[in-house]
This record gives structure tokens, C-alpha cells and sequence, in this order.
């Protein structure tokens, strides 16, 4: 299919998703049940499935399609708590100041009122304002606790963040490397602008895998909007983060922390492989990316012994 369709069908998608989205929050329609049985067919039809892959894209409205349960629950957070509320205390405060302008103009009030102090107004007007960030904070804090708090790890990485790049260790595996970013004139086809690195993160599907996060030089962030994590590399301290990818595919983020003149050099590639593809590649990693070459062990422990 022509490029040139193929972004107008995308563009057309993604519209079609915010007005289904607007619809949704005016009619009280499900906007999963207009997505479900009606557009998304059409559209999966038209566009053919491809190889999951989660990068920006041009007019892109929303978040990135969701891998992980974390990023499932921020994504439900945003669509049906924060929107809907968001949307109604902006169409009411709107209404309100119309209906004054109308109500209370010039021509219809000669004399206008003195009136300056009700109390039923005053104490509704900060107890229901209370209520709305209690209805926000306990989904909010639950989300919280879920990120913060990490299931027992099948596999822990460390993202170690440098100007400009990420290096990574596999502590368990002895795998250490760097990925650095792909040049734009060395991009082969498929491989996304400014987010694809020369080696990837390689992770199981299904398994939880703990993050531990650091920095060399200066504070970067490990970010990857799909799995919906985002933390601070510090140097010298250690932060802890964690996801399980529920689907294969290659899921691209970047730095988020404002580290320097290439900040937006030091892109992030993660790809989620089955169980087997996972095991073969550390087999391939440890020889390949090994941590502490044998050999330089095996030297130290020789002179050891003839000293
Ligand atoms: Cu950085």
C-alpha cells in the first residue's frame, strides 16, 4: 500500500479515536464499544496487521498502546478518572460565567446587588472541590503503591545512564553493553528516527523484570511511555522501577531528564522476545557482551599464584 494512504488511513484512525473518545465522555457512550465493534475492524482490515512496535507518531493523540498492567491501569486513569472530571469542571465553569454575563449585565441590573457573603456557597464551594481530589487521590495513590512496590523479580537489569547513552548490565548473566543511537544516514528500513540504538535491551515476555537505575555523570531519566515507566538516573544512587510486558515487540523511549547539548541523542530500545528467544540471546550476550572476561580473571589468578 502507498506510503501516502497509509499515513492518511493512520490519520483518519487516530481522529476517529478522539471523536470517539469526545463522544464517549458527551453521550456517556463506551468509547471501547464505538472502537470495538465498529472501528477498529475497518481499520485493522485497511491497514493489515504489522509487527508491534510502540514509537510516537505523527498526530498522535493519547498515550501509546499499553504492554504492561502498570501502564493498563495509568491509561485507564487518565481516559475514564482525570478526562471525564477534567472535562466536567471546565463545561461547568464555562457555563457559569456565561450565565453571569447574561444574567447579571449592565442593561437588565440598573442597581446592582450588594450581596457579598452566603455561607451554604462558601462551604460547597470547598468541600466539593475536597471531595473531587479524594475521589482523584485514591485511585491515584493505589497506582502509586503498584509502581512503587515490586513483585518478586524474575529478572533484574541496570540501566547506568551517560552523556549520551545507555549502558546496561545484566548482573545475573554477567552481560554488560552499550547501546548508543543510530545516526539518521545509517537507519535501515523500519528502524524509527532519533529512538532506535544499535543494541537492545532484550527482555521475556511475561516476566517481571526489575529495573535498577543510575547515572555516570549527570541525572538522566529511563523512560518508556508503553510499560509506563519513567524514573531518575542519579549518580550515585540507585533507583528501582519494574515491568512485565505482556507482548512481543520492540518498544522505543528516551531520556526524560534535560542532560545535556544531546539529550534527545540517548534513545532507549527494549524488545520483548518469547522465553527461548529470550534464553538465546543470553547465550549469544554472555560470550559476546560478557562482563568479566574469563580470560583477564583467569591471568589475575594465575600471577596470583606465581607470586
Ligand atoms: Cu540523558
Amino acid at each position: 500500500m502507498p506510503t501516502i494512504l497509509f499515513d492518511f488511513l493512520f490519520k483518519l484512525y487516530t481522529f476517529c479515536q478522539s471523536v470517539a473518545k469526545l463522544t464517549s465522555l458527551s453521550f456517556g457512550i463506551r468509547t471501547t464499544t464505538i472502537m470495538k465493534y465498529f472501528l477498529l475492524p475497518i481499520f485493522t482490515f485497511l491497514l493489515g496487521s504489522s509487527a508491534l512496535a510502540e514509537q510516537p507518531k505523527n498526530w498522535q493523540l493519547g498515550y501509546q498502546k499499553s504492554v504492561t498492567p502498570v501502564m493498563d491501569d495509568l491509561v485507564f486513569m487518565h481516559d475514564y478518572i482525570l478526562l471525564p472530571i477534567i472535562t466536567a469542571i471546565s463545561v461547568f465553569v464555562l457555563f457559569l460565567i456565561l450565565y453571569a454575563v447574561w444574567k447579571f449585565k449592565a442593561s437588565k441590573n440598573p442597581n446592582p446587588t450588594k450581596t457579598s457573603h452566603n455561607t451554604l456557597l462558601e462551604v460547597l464551594w470547598t468541600v466539593i472541590p475536597c471531595l473531587i481530589l479524594v475521589v482523584i487521590a485514591i485511585p491515584s495513590f493505589k497506582l502509586l503503591y503498584k509502581q512503587d512496590v515490586i513483585p518478586k523479580a524474575d529478572i533484574t537489569i541496570k540501566a547506568i545512564g551517560y552523556q549520551w547513552y545507555w549502558g546496561y548490565e545484566y548482573p545475573d548473566q554477567k552481560i554488560a553493553f552499550e547501546a548508543t543511537m543510530i545516526e539518521t544516514k545509517d537507519l535501515k528500513p523500519g528502524q524509527p528516527r532519533l529512538l532506535a540504538t544499535d543494541k537492545h535491551v532484550v527482555v521475556p515476555v511475561n516476566k517481571v523484570v526489575k529495573v535498577l537505575i543510575t547515572a555516570n555523570d549527570v541525572l538522566h531519566a529511563w523512560a518508556l511511555p508503553a510499560f509506563g515507566v519513567k524514573r531518575d538516573a542519579v549518580p550515585g544512587r540507585i533507583n528501582e522501577t519494574w515491568f512485565k510486558a505482556e507482548k512481543e515487540g520492540i518498544f522505543y523511549g528516551q531520556c526524560s531528564e534535560l542532560c545535556g547539548i544531546k539529550h534527545a541523542f540517548m534513545p532507549i530500545t527494549v524488545e520483548v522476545v518469547s522465553e527461548e528467544k529470550y534464553k538465546e540471546w543470553v547465550e549469544m550476550a554472555r560470550v559476546k557482551y560478557a562482563m568479566y572476561p574469563e580470560k583477564k580473571f583467569l591471568v589475575k589468578k594465575e600471577q596470583l599464584e606465581l607470586n
